[in-house]
C-alpha cells in the first residue's frame, strides 16, 4: 500500500525480490519477513484470482511492497491489481511502444492516464480515499516486460513511452520466441538481453530480471541490473525439501 518501493526504483536501489505464485497468504506473509525488498505476485502464471493476490497483499503488506504482475495487458487486470492495493504492476509481453502507452495510461489516474477510479482495499474501502487518489500516480511503479524479440527491435521506442518505471526482462518467454524456449544462456538469447540492457542503462532505465537463483541473477546484478526476482516460493519450497532429503540419505 503506501511504500517507497517506486522512490527506490527510479532512484535505482538495488532490490531484490522473489515470485509468489501460490495463493497461500501464510506463504506470502513468511516470505515478506525473510528481508526480500519486494514481492512479485504472478498473476500471469501463478494460480491467482485478484481475491488471491489480494489476501497475499493482506499478508505481505505493508512490511514488503508487493507489485503484481498482471495476467495480461488488459485494462481490467491492470485496475483490479491496482484497486487491491499493490505498490505496482509489471505487463508481461510489452512488445511495442502502443502497448506500452496502454499499460501506463491504464495505471495512472487523469490527468496523466486513464486508469478508473475505485473504491476498494487501495482506497481504503473509500476511507482513504483522497489520500490515495492524490498519491497514487506518484506512488504506484508501472514496470514492463521485454521478453520478445519483437520488443528487443522497437525497444526504442518503447523506452521513449513517458511513465515507465522500469524495464523486467523475461528470459523465459524471450527464448521461447526465439524458437529456444528455455535456453536462456543462449549467446543469441543473450545477444538480444544485451541489447536492452544497453539501452536501459543510456536512458537511466531501472533494469530487472528473473533467476531461478543467486546464481542465475549474478551476473546481471554485476552488470547494472537493480531489480531482481529470485527463485519462486514453489522453488524455494521445493529445494529445501531436497536440500533436507539429500542431507540425510545415504
Ligand atoms: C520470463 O522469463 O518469461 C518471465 O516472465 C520471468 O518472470
Ligand atoms: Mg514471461
Amino acid at each position: 500500500m503506501k511504500s517507497n518501493f517506486r522512490k527506490r526504483l527510479l532512484q535505482g536501489d538495488r532490490l531484490t525480490g522473489t515470485i509468489v505464485s501460490l495463493p497461500c497468504p501464510q506463504i506470502a506473509e513468511l516470505l515478506s519477513r525473510s528481508g526480500f525488498d519486494w514481492l512479485f505476485i504472478d498473476g500471469e502464471h501463478g494460480c491467482l484470482s485478484v481475491g488471491d493476490i489480494q489476501l497475499l497483499l493482506q499478508a505481505a503488506q505493508p512490511q514488503c511492497p508487493c507489485v503484481v504482475r498482471v495476467a495480461a495487458n488488459h485494462e481490467v487486470y491492470i485496475k483490479q491489481a491496482l484497486d487491491t492495493g499493490a505498490d505496482g504492476v509489471i505487463a508481461p509481453l510489452v512488445n511495442d511502444a502502443e502497448t506500452a502507452a496502454r499499460v501506463v495510461a491504464w495505471a495512472r489516474y487523469p490527468p496523466l492516464g486513464k486508469r478508473s477510479v475505485g473504491i476498494a482495499r487501495a482506497q481504503g474501502y473509500g476511507f482513504a480515499f483522497a489520500d490515495y487518489v492524490n498519491r497514487a500516480n506518484t506512488d504506484v511503479a508501472v514496470i514492463i516486460q521485454v521478453e520478445h524479440v519483437d520488443a528487443v527491435a522497437n525497444i526504442a521506442s518503447i523506452l521513449d513511452v513517458a511513465g515507465i518505471d522500469g524495464v523486467f526482462i523475461g528470459p523465459y518467454d524471450l527464448s521461447a520466441s526465439m524458437g529456444k524456449p528455455g535456453d536462456i544462456n543462449d549467446a543469441d538469447v543473450r545477444h538480444q538481453i544485451e541489447t536492452v540492457r544497453q539501452a536501459c542503462l543510456e536512458r537511466r532505465m531501472a533494469l530487472g530480471i528473473f533467476g531461478v537463483d543467486a546464481a542465475a541473477v549474478q551476473p546481471f546484478i554485476r552488470q547494472g541490473y537493480t531489480l531482481a526476482a529470485v527463485g519462486m516460493d514453489t522453488l524455494l519450497l521445493g529445494q529445501s525439501a531436497r536440500l533436507v532429503l539429500s542431507a540425510l540419505k545415504p
